[in-house]
């Protein structure tokens, strides 16, 4: 039985979706359509985000064109739902620091920094590293670049592998950390401890009784960050290539 919160849905299902790529182009506001779409959609069926960037980030994103990320979606997950929202109110959370502990963080942060002070790379900003409330995020270019260098970087980073080295040499050198690396965006990688990854934000619906959990997202693919909650058995997972592709489905399947 879904929860009377949601009894003004006709259908009782929750449809997630992640943001870079999917709902908008990567770290770039969604469209007025979309948010629309959106909007519509919430007539019929619960609608939430999960994404792996942090909310002031994700705000930016969504809280466009009249909406509000925390109050316009009846889930918002941020940090892979280590940030949680429910119609507005905050969820029980969890910290990134509180599990590793300082005396194993500061070795990892010490050798990745060290790592990328020896990285020969075209050009490097600065924020290599961003410490959040779930995770860390790594960039061998740095946070702050613009959205041309973001370019420069993805594709430089095709050809050179230099996050998959970097994650690999990490891999081996903190095993016994309980750690996983993964390559979602542009320029970066997430860290986080086994299990938090987007399927950590379906802990908190899980009970909710929803007949069935949609989730779409870009990077489904073995290694990208959509990759545990798509193939998830508790979701109907569906790829696409961008938020295009993410409008027209939405249209098609929920008649919008
Ligand atoms: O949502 C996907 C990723 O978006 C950003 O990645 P990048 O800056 O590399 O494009 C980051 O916020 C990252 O944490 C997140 O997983």
């Amino acid at each position: 039985m879904v929860s009377s919160e949601f009894a003004d849905r006709p259908l009782k299902k929750l449809v997630l979706f992640d943001v870079d790529g999917t709902l908008s182009l990567a770290r770039q506001a969604a469209s007025p359509e979309m948010i629309q779409l959106l909007k519509n959609l919430r007539k019929k069926v619960v609608i939430g985000f999960v994404g792996g960037s942090d909310l002031v980030k994700i705000s930016e994103q969504l809280s466009v064109h009249g909406c509000n990320a925390v109050e316009d979606f009846d889930f918002a997950f941020a940090e892979n739902g280590l940030t949680a929202y429910k119609l507005g109110k905050s969820l029980p959370s969890q910290t990134f620091i509180k599990f590793l502990g300082e005396e194993k963080y500061k070795p990892l942060v010490n050798f990745i920094l060290h790592y990328v002070a020896d990285l020969d790379i075209p050009i490097k900003r600065g924020t290599f590293v961003e410490f959040r409330n779930g995770m860390i995020n790594v960039s061998p270019l740095g946070r702050n670049a613009t959205i041309a260098e973001r370019n420069e970087f993805e594709a430089y980073d095709k050809i050179h592998g230099i996050r998959a080295a970097f994650v690999k040499v990490l891999q081996e050198k903190f095993a016994d950390y309980g750690l996983t690396f993964a390559i979602g965006g542009k320029i970066s990688f997430d860290v986080f401890p086994h299990g938090w990854d987007k399927t950590y934000a379906l802990k908190h619906v899980e009970q909710e009784g929803f007949e069935e959990i949609h989730f779409f997202g870009d990077k489904t693919y073995e290694g990208g960050n959509d990759y545990e909650i798509f193939t998830d058995p508790r979701t109907i997972g569906h790829s696409v290539s961008n938020p295009e592709e993410t409008a027209k489905l939405l249209k098609e399947m929920f008649q919008i």
